[in-house]
């Protein structure tokens, strides 16, 4: 016998399978609720946060409430220090910068100098805005100073052909994985910190300078005064991390050197760190840069140094910073590695310093590694892993 298909359900069937259905979209609603509260307990900022937020409406930002002075940790004596150095901190910034400065400034506060009152410079291309400035000075007990840039140490020079320019930022932003392709701030901003940095007013009052970036973390607590250490060892440059810089932001970087410092060698140190610029005594170039978003330096070095100032004039005229993408990191690297002699540069390797997805933790024999005052984990530190 053939069985018997209705074309049509009849009205029963076709109530089955409109319950069915229901129940299965039901289901599948609570499962997917679930699996997304599920998420939110594994992972801090789960996908449930960012599924709901994008339908429910942004609130609107509150401003920074500033009223609260940041707290110190002021349980039981402070220690004092009977010598300091000439120097401040210093960073650039944008207004909009500033949830991530004040992060910034609580660590650099909390773990150094809360007690050592060393001030801040901040700097801007644009005037900081009042919320800004009550930001920042309530987060340290320290003087704060705001300095504007002048424009002509900022903008895009007229010499740089402007079309010639636009061409390198569209091809530049073709490739993946280049950062800040297409950008031209983030250039102003490059030629800002390898050129001007340290011909601002506010730094002409101080000899040495520790850069801070919005959003980092220190990891260990900083035990003794860096700034001193760089004195009294006759140092003039400190970094932390070491970083390659890519091939496609600076194509004809080291050319261009090269082209100064052949002209001019009487610049060139004769005890200087050319091995770490350059394994082949200058033909080519290992893109070994000091990452500059730390760095501890002297500025009597940056500012007196006629070979760094000329040899920025040259990379400047030759346009690069606008048509291929120089770095600050990879210009202070070749200035430093070759003007300087090796032995006034100094590695940090025993501060635990984090900038977005790179850091350094500190050995485990570090002093303040060993007494537990670190919250890096050295065994699962990038070195460490890299080295296996
Ligand atoms: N005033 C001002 N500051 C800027 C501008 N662009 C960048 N900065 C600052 O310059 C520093 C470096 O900029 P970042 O955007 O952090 O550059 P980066 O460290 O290479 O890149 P990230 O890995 O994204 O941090 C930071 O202190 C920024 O706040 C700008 O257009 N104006
Ligand atoms: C700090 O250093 C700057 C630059 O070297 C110098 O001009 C100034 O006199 C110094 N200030 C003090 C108090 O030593
Ligand atoms: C510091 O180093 C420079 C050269 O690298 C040298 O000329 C100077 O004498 C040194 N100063 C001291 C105090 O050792
Ligand atoms: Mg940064």
């Amino acid at each position: 016998m053939a069985i018997y298909t209705p074309l049509f359900p009849t009205s029963t069937a076709r109530w089955k399978q409109f319950v069915l259905t229901r129940r299965f979209t039901f289901a599948s609603v609570i499962l997917f609720i679930s699996l997304i509260l599920l998420s939110e307990v594994f992972l801090e900022r789960g996908l449930g946060t960012r599924v709901i937020s994008s339908f429910v409406s942004e609130p609107k930002k509150e401003p920074l409430s500033c009223s609260n002075p940041f707290e110190f940790d002021h349980h039981g004596p402070r220690p004092t220090y009977p010598r300091k150095a000439n120097a401040t901190f210093l960073t650039l910034a944008r207004n909009s910068d500033v949830e991530g400065v004040i992060h910034s400034m609580k660590q650099v506060e909390g773990r150094f100098n809360k007690d050592r009152h060393y001030p801040w410079v901040f700097l801007n291309d644009k005037p900081f805005s009042e919320e800004f400035i009550a930001c920042t000075s309530a987060a340290t007990a320290s003087r704060t100073y705001y300095g504007q840039i002048p424009r002509e140490q900022w903008v895009q020079p007229d010499f740089i052909d402007e079309e010639k320019a636009t061409k390198a930022r569209k091809a530049m932003s073709k490739i993946r994985g280049v950062y800040y392709a297409d950008s031209v701030p983030y250039r102003n901003m490059c030629r800002f910190y390898s050129g001007f940095f340290y011909k601002q007013p506010l730094l002409q009052n101080f000899k040495y300078y520790w850069r801070v970036e919005p959003d980092i973390n220190y990891r260990c607590e900083i035990e003794y005064d860096p700034f001193l250490y760089l004195q009294d060892n006759n140092k003039s440059y400190g970094f932390t991390i070491s970083v390659p810089e890519q091939y496609e932001t600076t194509p004809t970087l080291w050319d261009t050197s090269m082209e100064f410092f052949n002209k001019n060698p009487r610049y060139l140190d004769p005890n200087n760190a050319m091995r770490f610029a350059s394994k082949d005594g200058g033909k080519t170039w290992t893109r070994c840069t000091y990452w500059t978003n730390f760095e501890i330096g002297d500025l009597d070095f940056f500012r007196e140094s006629e070979g760094y100032n000329k040899y920025f004039e040259h990379l400047d005229a030759a346009g690069g910073f606008y048509y291929e993408r120089w770095g600050d990191a990879p210009m202070h690297g070749i200035a430093v590695s070759l003007l300087l002699d090796r032995d006034r540069i100094h590695h940090f390797d025993d501060f635990a310093y984090e900038h977005t997805a790179w850091e350094q933790c500190p050995d485990p024999s570090t002093p303040a590694y060993e007494r537990g005052r670190c919250t890096c984990d050295y065994k699962n530190s990038m070195a460490v892993k890299w080295k296996r």
